[in-house]
């Protein structure tokens, strides 16, 4: 018995130490060592996360894709590294979208001096044009009453470009910030994203001048906005959030 229980063992410390040598690539994907990342804060938390997922394949219906650092591909590519919120119901594209509500657990976004975050998705250019989805973004220091950025439509513009959508939208500009390579900084001037100025929250709605918001809510734009996402001939469709990240901040 005891030299059964022995090859037993002996086995069992086999197989664990096949699986630690396991010829699989490292996963790179998360807290790589940008020495940039101990001071800059991306949402941690997903609050909620509400898809219209019939057109949203599932590996990009996981919200946790949306924490972190964003993980964009430039110009040519997309982001993989995201959650889509889709914008169908019955073939039917609705009027508004599917949502995500993102939040930092030890940090508030206050009304720095310029921008104060930013949206990371994941527009390419192909051979149509800029490949574009875009969302409207909204913000909360209660998660109760949200407060919409305004957007700027200029229907002048064709679909596949950047200029149709003026201001207020989230989903417009390639990502260049990566933290797989540490080049580019979310809060850099260079990282690409939609930027948004919590200034023009305050002002819009009369708000206190501290006011500091915690959520960050992203809502597909739907059928609302026309946009390239909008066309049927793309299966996959809807907005992809790959990060949301704060470039003035206050700790709680
Ligand atoms: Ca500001
Ligand atoms: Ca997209
Ligand atoms: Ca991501």
């Amino acid at each position: 018995m005891k030299d059964i229980i022995t090859i037993f063992v002996s086995i069992m410390i086999f197989i664990c130490i096949s699986c630690s040598n396991s010829d699989e690539p490292e996963n790179t994907d998360t807290n790589a060592p940008c020495t940039y990342q101990s001071t800059q804060v991306c949402a941690d938390i997903v609050i909620a996360y509400n898809p219209l997922n019939e057109n949203v394949d599932e590996p990009y219906q996981n919200p946790d894709l949306a924490l972190g650092h964003p993980k964009g591909k430039g110009e040519q590519q997309g982001s993989t590294d995201v959650v889509c919120l889709g914008d169908l119901i019955n073939g039917e594209i609705q009027s508004e979208g599917g949502n995500i509500i993102l939040s930092f657990s030890k940090y508030h976004i206050i009304n720095g001096s310029g921008i104060d975050f930013k949206v990371f998705e994941n527009t390419f250019t192909n051979y149509d044009g800029k490949y574009i989805e875009v969302a409207r973004v909204s913000v909360s220091d209660d998660n109760v009453n949200y407060y919409e950025f305004p957007v700027s439509y200029n229907e002048n513009y064709p679909i596949n470009d950047i200029r149709r959508y003026e201001s207020g939208f989230c989903g417009v500009n390639p990502v260049y910030a990566n933290s797989e390579n540490c080049e580019i900084a979310p809060s850099d001037a260079n990282s690409g994203g939609d930027a948004f100025d919590i200034d023009v929250i305050i002002k819009l709605y009369n708000l206190p001048v501290d006011f500091k918001p915690k959520y960050v809510k992203i809502t597909d734009a739907g059928s609302k906005y026309e946009d390239v996402g909008n066309d049927l001939k793309y299966l996959q469709r809807g907005v992809d959030i790959d990060a949301v990240c704060i470039m003035n901040y206050e700790e709680n």
